[in-house]
């Protein structure tokens, strides 16, 4: 039975950060045994999210913010990295509410550094602690970026280096707000790049996975551009918490190497990426290979998962989820998993006419579990996966395209951000099985020269997505069904 819930403006109200949302159920006490009234087939409850942002929340309104990464978390709260082109570069975050509230500006870099597009990327975590004999939680997030210039406080290193800063949630600071717990400038005395920073949520240990073009302290270069992994500890030095780098892991190829990104989820911190050439002695497949390996100390044996086919697998992003690390990126290949008796199953490839977006699903022993091509449907224009967020036991995607991927009809040639929703429902393998839903759907966006960069998950109930147009940055939502909750025009 079709039903419709409104809600009046006038009379609603919501004090909090995040969205309020509606559990519906029936009443059964009513309905029990009612001529005409029938059990519902399933007694849960019906869950409606309230959205309250229904306009795109504009990063940069009238100023020089460029939105270099976005983070969820702490009771709705949405994380944006990024940096000031008319102050120096100076990187900021920026935290906002649901409702596109800016809470909180954080000044990362001081007003005297003068930096070059650095780059930011940042993550936050809810971890529980221990004060003074209870459990509390403790909100913190840590952002890191990368820069040859002079940053007050640190000292550099020679070439680019990382600095990195872990901020927690003082709730007695100014009626509550993100407070610095320290800052570390690291690397080596070449360029070091961080492309991904994380904080565990056991111990609060934070990790950079990134690039470098040096050699770590009790680590050997394999040539060109090599992969890095580090631990930076909280340690007490009386009441003052310091950051100490426990360990860096280097790894790579003879070539220059890319590194996409990181993860704490493990019971060892992970890195993933790509390389043209052998990774540690690790097989070739051919062309661009991806590669992961998790590492617990400088010195500990790695085992590096070398992964792909004879063609370009080169990776932009990824994303731990249970047991399984996704890995987008671009190719002009279609990709399918090849099951075998008694055999691990195959990664298989065959040649598209253009480049497609690909999602790839890896155990953590290195094999291919699922493989998703998402192509535009002449097989004529260039996509490219950017950003990847869990949803609802589903991922969604998103990037660019150049020509139709949603399948609209409209090609203007240029640049457009896209995103798609893919379904990992199984498909039936018979046509006796009852095929299940799956929630698959595809968005392009209508604007040129705008790209869709990052994702996250909003309480498996929206889909904040960051989001360039031109060189204005916005935060755009959408439902899970795919709809774009906040139009751009
Ligand atoms: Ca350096
Ligand atoms: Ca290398
Ligand atoms: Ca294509």
């Amino acid at each position: 039975m079709p039903f419709r819930i409104r809600v009046p403006e006038a009379g609603y109200t919501n004090p909090a950060f995040s969205d309020r949302f509606i559990l519906l159920g029936l009443n059964e006490n009513f309905q029990a045994g009612r001529e005409d009234y029938a059990r519902a087939e399933a007694e849960n409850l019906i869950r409606i999210s309230l959205n309250e942002l229904t306009s795109p929340l504009a990063l940069n309104p009238g100023d020089g913010f460029v939105a270099t990464d976005i983070s969820m978390g702490h009771d709705g709260r949405l994380f944006v990295a990024g940096y000031d082109t008319q102050d120096n570069d100076r990187v900021l975050v920026r935290i906002f509410d649901q409702r596109g509230t800016q809470l909180q500006q954080v000044d990362i870099s001081s007003a005297s550094d003068s930096l070059s597009a650095p780059d930011p990327v940042i993550n936050v975590v809810q971890r529980k602690v221990t004060e003074g004999g209870t459990k509390v939680d403790r909100f913190e997030f840590v952002v890191a970026y990368s820069t040859d210039q002079s940053v007050a406080g640190t000292s550099g290193l020679g070439g680019l280096d990382s600095v990195t800063s872990l901020y927690w949630f003082d709730s007695a600071s100014n009626g509550g707000e993100y407070v610095r717990t320290w800052t570390i400038r690291t690397g080596t005395d070449a360029d070091d790049q961080v492309r991904w920073a994380g904080i565990n949520r056991d111990t609060g240990y934070v990790i950079l996975a990134g690039e470098t073009e040096g050699v770590f302290d009790q680590q050997q270069g394999s040539g060109g551009r090599d992969s890095f992994l580090q631990r930076i500890d909280t340690e007490l030095d009386g009441n003052t918490q310091q950051p100490a780098v426990a360990w860096t892991r280097q790894a790579g190829s003879a070539a220059d190497d890319r590194v996409a990104g990181g993860s704490t989820e493990s019971v060892n911190p992970g890195l993933f990426g790509s390389a043209a050439g052998s990774v540690e002695g690790a097989s070739v497949i051919g062309g661009i290979d991806a590669f992961f390996f998790n590492a617990s100390s400088a010195t500990s044996e790695l085992d590096v998962k070398q992964v792909g086919t004879s063609g370009d697998e080169p990776v932009s992003n990824g994303l731990y989820t249970g047991s399984t690390l996704w890995l987008i990126g671009a190719s002009d290949g279609s990709y399918s998993v090849l099951e075998q008796d008694e055999e691990d199953p195959v990664l298989e490839r065959e040649a598209l006419s253009s480049a497609a977006g690909f999602l790839l699903g890896y155990s953590a022993a290195g094999n291919v579990s699922r493989a998703f091509t998402l192509n535009d449907e002449d097989d004529q224009s260039s996509e490219a996966f950017l950003g990847l967020a869990d949803f609802d036991g589903d991922m969604v995607v998103a990037g660019t395209t150049n020509g139709d991927f949603a399948s609209g009809g409209v090609v203007s040639g240029m640049e457009q951000g896209i995103a798609a929703r893919v379904s990992l429902v199984p498909e039936p393998e018979t046509e006796e099985e009852e095929s299940e839903f799956r929630n698959n759907w595809r968005y392009q966006l209508a604007a040129d020269d705008s790209a869709i960069v990052d994702l996250e998950n909003y309480r498996d109930d929206e889909i904040p997505a960051l989001t360039r147009v031109g060189n204005n940055w916005y935060v755009l939502l959408f439902s899970p069904e795919g709809e774009l909750l906040t139009p751009l025009n």
